[in-house]
């Protein structure tokens, strides 16, 4: 949940200039600006006005200049640099050039380069703020016959294969990735969940080829999670991941994708990589890629890891904030806040960011089992006082039989179809009276006939700690494809959905619909709610064999 209502303008920091300052030299005032440092010496810099506006340009120009660059007023390819807003893509600001494409010589950055290098005072790699991250969301399938293509963003109209339309969602989700319950929230995993999930050489030979053969090495929905093997590339995805998390936590989004879709490749890759060309077959794996892990084989090392940015560790632990998204936590860095004291007393903080801050410590770590199954009683025995026929279950981690949980995930339904109606307000009440809900989090959010309920609860005793309960009840004709969703995992709920578009369906927590019709992955026609009774139904109607919710973790 990226904080809602917090996101403020920026107030346009007025810096004084140089020749404003007290101790500026008074005399021999230059036609220029006087040059005060030598950060972008060398560099030849077109800045592209749109979405920047004049003054910040103004401002980007001075920074520049009085670090020894050169700005020019029109692009050229003897330039080297060139700034985008960080609003703008690649394919706009190729058009903005009025170029088709751009020399490897020149870079092609976000404005955030320039604030860094200013602030970092060094020239900073650009590559790590360029527009053309190493591996494209196409890269990977497409990459072999077209390394150089310029273009990062998926084609919207390249629709008709099931990876393209997943990448254009990919392209379309927004910044909360958190978004739950949209049918077509597709996350950047979903690429991982239908390529990558499931090596086609890890599948069970012995039953899913024979079930379903062109799906059975495809789908992480149709595989048991338990197949999931070792890891034969540890030793890689281990220097991997913190980059992956860097990337993630600096709200670069194609380059996290990149990175968890090369990770999860060398994950379910069915033996140690050996060779450079080895690692190039690996679909999610590019060239660029390739030469990481090479680099990792070689060296054990990886240098890029010496570069994250002393910004990362501190934007994590502004995300760990519940509440707080990478956009959030970015923005608290701007503002020069770099630790919880500063987000504590000086940040602008919406009511779920403070309940967030005041158990930041509480809601970092998981619970036993043993106490989810405690809340869960404590919850059925409220919603039994209203009505001894409610069906209340622990679903998410618990049903998947984790060891440990991050939250407890309760659905509430009643078998009569009807009797659910009414039941959220007076359970909750009942759980706010008794002192067991100690804060909510997302105020009793309404849709449809499905109410949730986001808060933070305590059980009675000595040092118990705070943890996080969400509780959904649902309307008993709603009831599989709540539980389908709600016991996840998300991994496990892309995979399905995605599944599901193929076979022009859609999957949601209300129901699993058939005959949609979509256009360049934009839903058209809803389609027709099919009858799914039970869970097994859903995955009947879908063609794949029923898992248990074990069997679900992905
Ligand atoms: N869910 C989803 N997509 C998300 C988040 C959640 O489909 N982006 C679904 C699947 C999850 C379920 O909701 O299993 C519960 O969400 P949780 O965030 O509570 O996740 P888990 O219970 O699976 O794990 P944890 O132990 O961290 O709570
Ligand atoms: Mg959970
Ligand atoms: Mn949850």
């Amino acid at each position: 949940m990226e904080g809602h209502g917090i996101m403020k303008v920026f107030p346009k920091v007025k810096r004084p200039r140089p020749n404003e300052q007290k101790d500026a030299p008074p005399l021999k005032k230059t036609p220029s600006e006087p040059i005060t440092g030598t950060v972008f010496q060398g560099t030849e810099i077109y800045i592209v006005p749109a979405g920047i506006g004049k003054s910040r340009c103004d401002i980007f120009h001075r920074q520049v200049t009085q670090n020894g660059g050169q700005v020019v007023s029109t692009f050229s390819p003897s330039c080297t640099h060139v700034i985008v807003d960080d609003s703008v893509d690649c394919k706009r600001a190729l058009r903005l050039l009025k170029v088709e494409r751009l020399s490897s010589a020149v870079h092609l950055v976000k404005c955030t380069w320039l604030s860094a290098c200013i602030s970092e005072k060094s020239l900073l790699d650009p590559e790590d703020y360029s527009l053309l991250p190493p591996e494209s969301p196409t890269v990977g399938l497409a990459e072999e016959s077209n390394e150089t293509a310029v273009s990062s963003v998926p084609d919207v109209a390249a629709a008709q294969d099931p990876l393209k339309i997943l990448e254009n969602l990919t392209e379309m989700v927004p910044e909360v990735q958190e978004e739950h319950h949209e049918e077509d929230g597709v996350s950047q995993n979903d690429l991982e969940a239908l390529i990558s999930g499931v090596h086609p050489s890890e599948s069970n030979p012995t039953q899913s080829l024979a079930e379903n053969p062109v799906l059975s090495g495809k789908w992480v929905c149709s595989q048991p999670s338990t197949t999931k093997g070792e890891n034969h590339n540890k030793h890689i995805t281990d220097k991997l991941e913190p980059l992956a998390k860097a990337y993630t936590h600096t709200g670069d989004k194609w380059r996290a994708l990149g990175y968890s879709k090369a990770i999860n490749a060398l994950k379910s890759y069915h033996k140690p990589i050996t060779s450079y060309e080895e690692a190039c077959k690996i679909p999610g794996i590019g060239k660029r890629m390739a030469d990481k892990i090479m680099e990792i084989m070689e060296s054990g090392h990886l240098r890029k890891l010496d570069h994250i940015g002393e910004e990362v560790p501190v934007l994590e632990m502004f995300t760990n904030i519940w509440g707080a998204g990478a956009k959030t936590a970015q923005m608290w860095y701007q503002q020069g806040f770099r630790t919880l004291e500063d987000i504590r007393t000086k940040a602008v903080l919406n009511h779920t960011l403070r309940i967030g801050l005041k158990h930041y410590d509480d809601l970092l770590e998981r619970m036993p089992r043993s106490e989810a199954n405690a809340i869960e009683k404590t919850v059925q025995e409220a919603a039994h006082s209203v009505d001894t026929q409610l069906v209340v279950m622990a679903c998410g981690s618990y049903r998947r039989d984790k060891s440990t949980c991050g939250d407890v995930d309760v659905l509430i339904t009643h078998p009569d179809g009807e009797s659910h109606k009414g039941v959220f307000s007076k359970v909750l009440h009942l759980l706010h009276q008794s002192g067991f809900l100690t804060d909510d989090l997302v105020s009793h959010e309404e849709n449809d006939e499905q109410k949730k309920y986001m808060g933070i609860c305590r059980l009675p005793g000595p040092s118990q700690r705070h943890r996080r309960l969400d509780i959904i009840v649902v309307p008993y004709a709603e009831f599989a494809c709540a539980l389908l969703y709600f016991t996840g995992s998300a991994h496990f709920n892309r995979s399905m959905r995605a599944l599901a578009k193929t076979k022009h369906m859609s999957l949601s927590e209300h129901s699993l619909n058939c005959a949609v019709v979509r256009q360049r992955g934009v839903k058209l026609v809803a389609g027709t709610p099919l009858h799914t009774p039970t869970e097994k139904d859903v995955f009947k109607h879908l063609g794949i064999p029923y898992r248990e919710p074990h069997e679900r973790d992905w």
